[in-house]
């Protein structure tokens, strides 16, 4: 079944506009309901020694769980990798959420916040984090509001938990990736660091620190108290396990869809989404957002999944699924998503700084000059110190491949 999420209209807004107090926005599952079903079980037998680091790793290593914010990181392997790092140990939790088109984290923060909650203080007593920060996209005033009356419950479960300190995310892209997220707890300027070290070597404040995306929290603990086998039974096309779409575009139902991994886009939009809307003939998709390239109806047999569109320049990324019709320029879209680079590149490095400028110079030309943005595109993916130079070419790389009548 898909699930649809509406914008709630924030706080603030409603409150300026009528003059009220608005009441304060709650989870559709709070403290109380989670408990009652079932929830903080699996908590509370690692804390009560039922069942071991092995016990609560080996379930989401056997699913082969991964990092569900973008890369696909195997989520046991970064476990293990933190935990045998020398302590003090900490945990950050990416609720940044701001690649263009997702919304997935806001809609399970809304509607189910403990058990991203418990699987963050699951991951968190795997790597002995002494304390864990959650950084939350600055402009998700009502997840803030709800989770910080969520968390104020978590002292009645009785456990020696790590404080949770919750953090206002600085408003830019660049803090969603996970280095420059680090920086920005520090303190500092959001500017992306180098990696290696990694974050699981030298993170937080120098510390060792397993950093996961809200939604790879999400599916912790169903996935271990109900194993590896149910994870597994969910995919198609050869898929694994469940995923969240973020939908939206040209289709009749937009919203956070809940489907198996290795779904295609066309059962995407037509199983989930309602089809497209009338008067709209399907013409190209963004798999991943702005990050991921545009492909065309014709390969919408692919399954979305890691790996999956690499050959044709494409990734799934953070499942962030825009569909556009024979009513939207293509061309228009990949100059959009450039100006958008351009807008949020931090500008550390010069093949981003500047090579986000020149492509959009070079995209607003009635055609594109195909040799000199492949040479750029393949400069700024090299050398880039970040996934945002680096993803920043995929968009026009991807129109030229494709739809090069487009452009020329
Ligand atoms: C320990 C190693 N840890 C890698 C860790 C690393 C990170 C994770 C993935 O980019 C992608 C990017 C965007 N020992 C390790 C290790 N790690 N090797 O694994 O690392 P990496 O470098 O593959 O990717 P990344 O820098 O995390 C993320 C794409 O996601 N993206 C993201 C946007 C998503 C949002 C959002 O709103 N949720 O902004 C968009 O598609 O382009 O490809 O933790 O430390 N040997
Ligand atoms: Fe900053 Fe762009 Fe370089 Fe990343 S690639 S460090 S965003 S200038």
């Amino acid at each position: 079944q898909g699930r649809t999420i509406t914008r709630a209209t924030p706080a603030s807004v409603e409150a300026a506009l009528s003059g009220a107090v608005p009441p304060l926005p709650s989870a559709k599952t709070g403290f109380d309901a989670y408990l009652a079903a079932g929830g903080y079980t699996l908590l509370r037998e690692v804390y009560g020694g039922a069942r071991d680091l092995d016990g609560l790793l080996k379930p989401l290593e056997d699913a082969g769980l991964r990092g569900l914010g973008g890369a696909g990181f195997p989520t046991g392997r970064k476990w293990r990798a933190v935990a045998k790092e020398h302590g003090p140990r900490l945990m950050a939790v990416n609720a940044d959420e701001s690649e263009p088109g997702t919304f997935k984290d806001r809609f399970h923060l809304l509607a189910d916040p403990h058990r991203v909650i418990e699987g963050m203080l699951l991951g968190a007593w795997a790597v002995g984090a002494e304390a864990v920060y959650v950084y939350l996209r600055d402009e998700y005033e009502d997840v803030r509001a709800i989770l910080r009356q969520e968390l104020a419950r978590l002292p009645e479960l009785g456990l020696p938990l790590p404080p949770v300190y919750l953090r206002r995310g600085a408003g830019n892209y660049i803090c969603g990736e996970e280095s420059a997220m680090l920086e920005s707890l520090e303190g500092k300027r959001g500017l992306p660091r180098h990696k290696p070290p990694y974050p699981s070597q030298v993170g937080l404040f120098g510390r060792p620190t397993l950093i996961n995306n809200v939604e790879t929290l999400y599916w912790v603990r169903d996935l271990v108290e109900r194993g590896p086998d149910w994870w597994g039974s969910h995919g198609v096309n050869g898929g694994k396990g469940l995923r969240s779409f973020s939908v939206s575009g040209r289709v009749r139902y937009p919203g956070v869809k809940l489907v198996p991994a290795g779904i295609s886009a066309r059962e995407l939009i037509e199983e989930y989404a309602g089809g497209m809307q009338d008067g709209h003939e399907f013409k190209a998709f963004l798999p991943g957002g702005a990050s991921g390239g545009i492909l065309p109806a014709s390969l919408a047999h692919l399954p979305l999944d890691f790996g999956t569109l690499d050959a044709h320049g494409a990734i799934v990324g953070s499942a962030a699924f825009v569909v556009l019709s024979d009513q939207d320029s293509v061309r228009d879209a990949a100059l959009n998503l450039m100006r958008f680079f351009k807008h949020e590149s931090c500008g550390q490095c010069t093949p981003c700084r500047l090579g986000t400028e020149k492509a959009e110079v070079l995209m607003r030309a009635p055609a594109w000059d195909q040799g000199t943005l492949k040479d750029l595109g393949q400069c700024m993916a090299d050398a880039s110190i970040c996934g945002l130079g680096q993803a920043a070419p995929s968009a026009f790389r991807t129109v030229l491949r494709h739809f090069p009548e487009e452009v020329s």
